[in-house]
């Protein structure tokens, strides 16, 4: 499964508090080489759950990494990525499921798309406008999603009001900067992401 062995170790299993939950079902998607399996690696509680592989010759020409200052980046994820988080105050427990970034793997959307109340769109500002089939996606399924700008060392330094223009985003659309690879970081764009949701839904909608 997780093949990547630059990847940190997995954290140990932390069991679910007792109580009542509200469970959050979230995508953590975007485009190639984005950060998606990194975030959930990072913002996970328990041990995550991959499916990605090594990456071929077949792929060269397709899913080139080069471009983007990704030359070891030897897997990529070609079904889901699973990871469990509660958030702090122990109520709100978020099931976080990453998506495949690449459009080849659009039928398996559906599947890991169903239940969901919201995503998390990371961004990677050097390469806006592979953003914008995605969030298209979301959109086209009236999902509420927040947008994490996901900074890399050469990433041009946007402001956000401009870069919100950029995207073309919705006023309330929730915009952070983060990087995948810090929990702190990440756990702000999820935050922002899962108040964003639970209010969209309706406090009703949301199983517990
Ligand atoms: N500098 C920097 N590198 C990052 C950041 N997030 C991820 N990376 C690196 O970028 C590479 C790609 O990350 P992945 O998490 O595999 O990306 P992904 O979106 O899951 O990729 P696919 O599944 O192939 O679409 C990894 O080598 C990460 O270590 C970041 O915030 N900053
Ligand atoms: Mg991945």
């Amino acid at each position: 499964m997780d093949s990547n062995p630059s990847s940190p170790p997995s954290p140990r299993p932390v069991y679910l508090p007792e109580g009542n939950h509200q469970r959050v079902k979230l995508l953590v998607a975007g485009p190639l080489g984005v950060g998606k399996t990194t975030a959930i690696k990072t913002l996970s509680q328990i041990p995550t759950l991959h499916t990605d592989e090594v990456m071929t010759d077949a792929a060269a020409g397709t899913d080139d990494l080069s471009l983007i200052g990704l030359r070891n980046k030897t897997t990529t994820t070609v079904a889901i990525d699973f990871g469990r988080l509660t958030l702090p105050g122990d109520r709100v427990v978020l099931y976080l499921y990453g998506t495949p970034g690449q459009r080849r793997f659009l039928p398996l959307w559906e599947g890991i798309a169903t239940g969901a109340l919201g995503a998390l769109v990371l961004v990677d500002t050097r390469r806006m406008d592979e953003s914008f089939e995605v969030m298209d996606l979301i959109e086209e399924r009236g999902l509420p999603y927040a947008v994490g700008v996901n900074i890399f060392p050469d990433s041009p330094d946007y402001d956000l009001s401009l870069l919100r223009s950029k995207l073309d985003l919705a006023p309330d659309t929730p915009l952070v900067t983060c990087d995948a690879r810090q929990r702190e970081s990440s756990l702000k764009a999820l935050i922002a992401l899962t108040a964003h949701s639970i209010a969209a839904a309706g406090a009703g909608a949301v199983a517990s």
